[in-house]
């Protein structure tokens, strides 16, 4: 892989989108290697969490590639956006381990777009993020105009959508797009202790919360079904037992 970098240790593994001298703007090839990314990441048990970041201290994703896209037709422009969110954004929000967006600097345009497919964002305070396409004389393309909505409200995304501005990581903060602001040298650090705190948890267990949190949000099915059926699974399972049985023996578990 040429434009993402991959790490795995204990049980969290690292995506970085690494094309800094284009602020890791999004081409076909970068879509590719991250959706490649994912299949083996989904399926190996050793890891639990995914992070992903953008190269250098700048940027996270300053936006699909601009260069690329600009001489795209309608045909192109559709198919193209067909293909990615089945490709990657949707992969990330339906992958069956949580993952964290560690928003590093500028999350613009397809770069929030994929911030916001991951399942919660963590940003450091140069971080700006923005839906600049109107600017541009597009619209969001790979589930902006659903996901924005969906984390702060139809006002305010409307808002960030038809102004094309750019907000701050602390009102990004208030408005709900991102957990937590800290430093950029803490940004590393911060992510990992979440994941080392997930990763602690059952990993059958958190992957059937993050199935019935989704489906909440998923028209096709009704959530309170998916969770009383996820419920129930649990309970035929070793994770239940050993979590049950540690906290008997007033030990941790052990998954
Ligand atoms: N694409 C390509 N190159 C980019 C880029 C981008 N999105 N963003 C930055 N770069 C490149 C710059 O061209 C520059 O390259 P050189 O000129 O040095 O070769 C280099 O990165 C450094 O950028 P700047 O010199 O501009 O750095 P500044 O600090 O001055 O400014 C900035 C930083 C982030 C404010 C600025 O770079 C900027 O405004 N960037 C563009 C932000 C933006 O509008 N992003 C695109 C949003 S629209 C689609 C689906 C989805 C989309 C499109 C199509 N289909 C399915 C077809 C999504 C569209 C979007 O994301």
């Amino acid at each position: 892989m040429e434009n993402v970098l991959l790490e795995v240790n204990n049980h969290i593994a690292q995506l970085t989108i690494h094309r800094p001298k284009a602020l890791n703007a999004l081409n076909k090839q970068t879509i590719a290697e991250l959706s490649e990314s994912l299949d083996p990441l989904a399926e190996n048990p050793k890891v639990r969490v995914l992070i992903i970041t953008g190269s250098g201290e700048k940027a996270f994703v300053a936006g699909a590639d601009i260069k690329e896209f600009a001489g795209f037709d309608v045909k192109e422009g559709a198919q193209l956006a067909a293909a990615g969110h089945e490709m990657l954004f949707d992969k990330i929000e339906n992958f069956p381990k949580p993952v964290i967006a560690a928003v590093n600097g500028f999350a613009l345009g397809g770069g929030l777009e994929l911030a916001m497919a991951c399942h919660f964002r963590i940003a450091s305070d140069n971080a700006r993020l923005g839906l600049p396409e109107t600017s541009l004389g597009l619209i969001p393309g790979y589930g902006g105009t659903q996901r924005l909505p969906q984390l702060v409200g139809k006002g305010k995304a409307i808002e960030m959508i038809t102004t094309a501005s750019m907000i701050t990581a602390q009102d990004a903060y208030k408005w709900g797009l991102v957990n937590q602001v800290v430093a950029p040298a803490e940004l590393a650090d911060t992510c990992q202790k979440i994941a080392q705190k997930i990763a602690f948890n059952s990993p059958m267990a958190v992957s059937a919360a993050l199935r019935a949190i989704s489906g909440g949000f998923n028209d096709k099915v009704n959530g309170y079904n998916i969770e009383i059926s996820e419920f129930g699974k649990c309970f035929g399972t070793d994770d239940f037992k050993e979590g049950t049985i540690a906290f008997l023996e007033k030990r941790k578990p052990n998954f």
